[in-house]
């Protein structure tokens, strides 16, 4: 694997699971295969789950790790070409991509979107420059508009929390439904972990729903043809699994309203009276949470609130990721 940003790039998705569980099994069965190997992983943006889990998850395999905060400690760099850069701006992105490469066999990259423009954002500009300069295999750390070792770590968890449940139930064989809602939060979040779950959950065999106000509609590419419902009550009867979520308005219908807070309404915090309408639902969020914005004490610290585990198996969906990429070196 020489990219990782779509759930396209892991190939049969059954196969690349049950990958995963193996690893979970002994995530040190392939402690060699990274030997002399090193990944380089490159923040613009702050991290708490990513940068630990994905060193760990490289560790596992044996590999050396390099983490670089570009934003503290590293030459200001500038990504635009023809740029005169009398600014405050010392590196240029085109010389810095190709010297990162020189020293590391896989490089990942966090490069939140910025919010300047919709189509630079969605066109990836960051992080195509790195597929393209580096030399070196690429995968995702959260972009401009996909978190993708979220996804892969959150389809990990709904497998397993699903299956316990429905052996429980005797259930065995049924889809779980599970519903993505919009929920309020103070300043202006990217789309990257809402059109990564619904790309994900789109290839995945569960009943998916969404729900958000009207005006956040998700962009086609990820969210597909996927049940839309704009009464969140509604969509969250008889659901399995809560995954909640902000995002900034994703400007699908309106451009000018891209990365715009549209709505603050906190009637859509998940709270008692929304899960109480479910069947018993799993509580699902990527983290950081704000509490009592996004999700209340209570649900966030109910016994079906798995927010703990799912943020755990980030280190296992990392490790599948660098070990197909080192597989491919
Ligand atoms: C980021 C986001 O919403 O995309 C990172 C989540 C993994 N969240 C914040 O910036 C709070
Ligand atoms: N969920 C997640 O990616 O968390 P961090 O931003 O802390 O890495």
């Amino acid at each position: 694997m020489k990219v990782f940003q779509h759930v396209s790039d892991i190939g049969d998705l059954k196969v690349a699971m049950q990958e995963a569980f193996d690893i979970k099994q002994d995530r040190f069965k392939y402690q060699t295969l990274g030997k002399n190997k090193t990944a380089l992983l490159i923040f613009f943006n702050n991290s708490l789950r990513t940068r630990l889990s994905t060193q760990k998850a490289a560790m596992n395999l044996g590999m050396n790790v390099i983490v670089l905060d570009v934003n503290q400690g590293a030459w200001k760099l500038e990504t635009e070409r023809g740029v005169v850069m009398d600014g405050d701006k010392s590196e240029h992105l085109l010389e810095a991509i190709p010297v990162m490469g020189s020293y590391c066999d896989i490089i990942g990259v966090r490069s939140f979107a910025r919010f300047e423009n919709r189509q630079d954002d969605y066109e990836e500009k960051i992080l195509n420059q790195f597929i393209k300069y580096s030399g070196r295999p690429v995968f995702f750390m959260e972009s401009a508009t996909v978190h993708p070792l979220q996804a892969f770590a959150d389809l990990i968890t709904i497998e397993e929390y699903w299956k316990q449940r429905t052996e429980e139930t005797a259930t065995v064989g049924k889809r779980p439904k599970v519903v993505l809602s919009w929920a309020p939060h103070p300043k202006a979040l990217p789309q990257a972990v809402p059109n990564s779950f619904a790309e994900w959950m789109n290839a995945a065999d569960v009943d998916f729903v969404v729900t958000h106000p009207e005006g956040y509609e998700l962009d086609p590419q990820f969210v597909g043809n996927a049940r839309v419902e704009y009464d969140q009550m509604k969509a969250f009867e008889g659901a399995d699994f809560i995954y909640a979520k902000n995002w900034s308005c994703p400007g699908v219908t309106r451009p000018e309203d891209y990365g715009k807070v549209l709505f603050k309404d906190m009637s859509w915090t998940v709270d008692k009276r929304q899960m109480a309408v479910t069947n018993n639902a799993f509580f699902m969020h990527c983290l950081p949470v704000r509490r009592n914005m996004i999700v209340s004490d209570d649900v966030i610290e109910s016994p079906t609130s798995i927010v703990i585990p799912e943020a755990a198996n980030r280190e296992i969906s990392a490790q599948v990721v660098l070990k197909r990429m080192l597989e491919s070196l």
